[in-house]
């Protein structure tokens, strides 16, 4: 039996038939590149992070505030999740048995909406009211406004020890799902995070994987200059996490990191995903003052202008 049909038995046991097409979606595309029993199609990923990335700048630009910096550093971690790892229906958000993904660093929520929107779990449309009053897209994720939201973030740290309790419960219940968890290098301050990290080890959570968006920037500047995070990696090893370290924006090592994370056993995963703050748009790269701040409509026009050259 072929690989993608071993994998398609497996899954129909446990996912709903309609959602079956989208999953393997990426089988017959042309450029494939072979990630245990699924292909990926890296171009097609790259035009939808590309039309993610002018989503994230039209819509603080018209909301006149919003994260859009560490949006950008994140939008490779947020396609590669939801175009091709996690197992969901948008459809049907509530699926029991659906992979669970929590975001954080709540203040993201640009990237993960527009994702969502592309996936179809919302009309695009939708996306143009962000930070409106009476709105489901709220400034930071809302569970009680939008179905697909797990949980409610925002304040740095709690997404994370959420994302382990959920995983606890998983594990505790003989779930198959895995919970994914992204979270931002400047929220690794919070003590809370080391907390859960010491948790989720001692329990064995081999059914988690964080995400860290180490774009090097947090809100007031460089964290070496606000707290060292460094040696990041063997702090997380130190904790006894299987830590994988990537390029934040190729899809091939994010990949193949989250699916080398679904074989770790007895022990959570965290990927230290390398990226930059603003990334695809020239101006805003590296630069924390694009953490909290939205683009003017001049600057806006100029970053969809560079963003639609390798148009999508
Ligand atoms: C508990 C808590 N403290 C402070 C904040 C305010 N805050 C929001 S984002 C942020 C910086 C986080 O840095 P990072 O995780 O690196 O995100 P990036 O700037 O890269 O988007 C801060 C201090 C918060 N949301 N929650
Ligand atoms: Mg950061």
């Amino acid at each position: 039996m072929s690989g993608i049909k071993y994998f398609k038995k497996i899954i129909s046991k446990t996912q709903p038939k309609t959602s079956l097409n989208k999953i393997f979606k990426y089988k017959s595309s042309i450029q494939k590149v072979k990630f245990g029993v699924k292909s990926v199609n890296i171009s097609e990923l790259k035009k939808t992070a590309n039309k993610i990335r002018k989503h994230i700048i039209r819509m603080t630009t018209e909301a006149g505030s919003g994260h859009p910096g560490g949006s950008l550093s994140s939008t490779e971690i947020i396609t590669a999740l939801y175009f091709h790892i996690l197992r969901q229906n948008p459809k049907d958000p509530e699926w029991d048995n659906r992979d669970r993904f929590i975001l954080s660093a709540g203040h993201l929520c640009p990237v993960l909406y527009a994702a969502m929107a592309e996936a179809g779990y919302f009309p695009i449309s939708e996306l143009s009211t962000l930070r409106k009053m009476g709105a489901r897209l709220q400034g930071h994720p809302s569970r009680l406004n939008l179905p697909g939201i797990e949980t409610s973030t925002g304040s740095l740290g709690q997404g994370f020890c959420v994302a382990i309790g959920m995983a606890l419960a998983g594990k505790m219940d003989n779930k198959e799902y895995t919970v994914y968890c992204l979270m931002g290098d400047g929220e690794q301050d919070e003590g809370s995070i080391w907390e859960g990290a010491m948790f989720a080890s001692h329990h064995k959570l081999e059914n988690l994987c964080a995400i860290i968006d180490y774009n090097g920037l947090q809100q007031d500047g460089k964290h070496e200059e606000i707290i060292k995070l460094e040696p990041l990696k063997k702090k997380y090893e130190a904790f006894g996490w299987f830590v994988i370290d990537v390029d934040g924006h190729d899809f091939a090592q994010l990949i193949s990191a989250m699916e080398e994370a679904k074989t770790i056993k007895d022990k959570p995963v965290v990927i230290i995903a390398r990226t930059i703050m603003g990334k695809g748009v020239s101006f805003m790269e590296n630069d924390y003052q694009w953490h909290g701040k939205a683009l003017s409509k001049e600057l806006a026009e100029k970053a969809l202008a560079e963003l639609g050259e390798n148009n999508a």
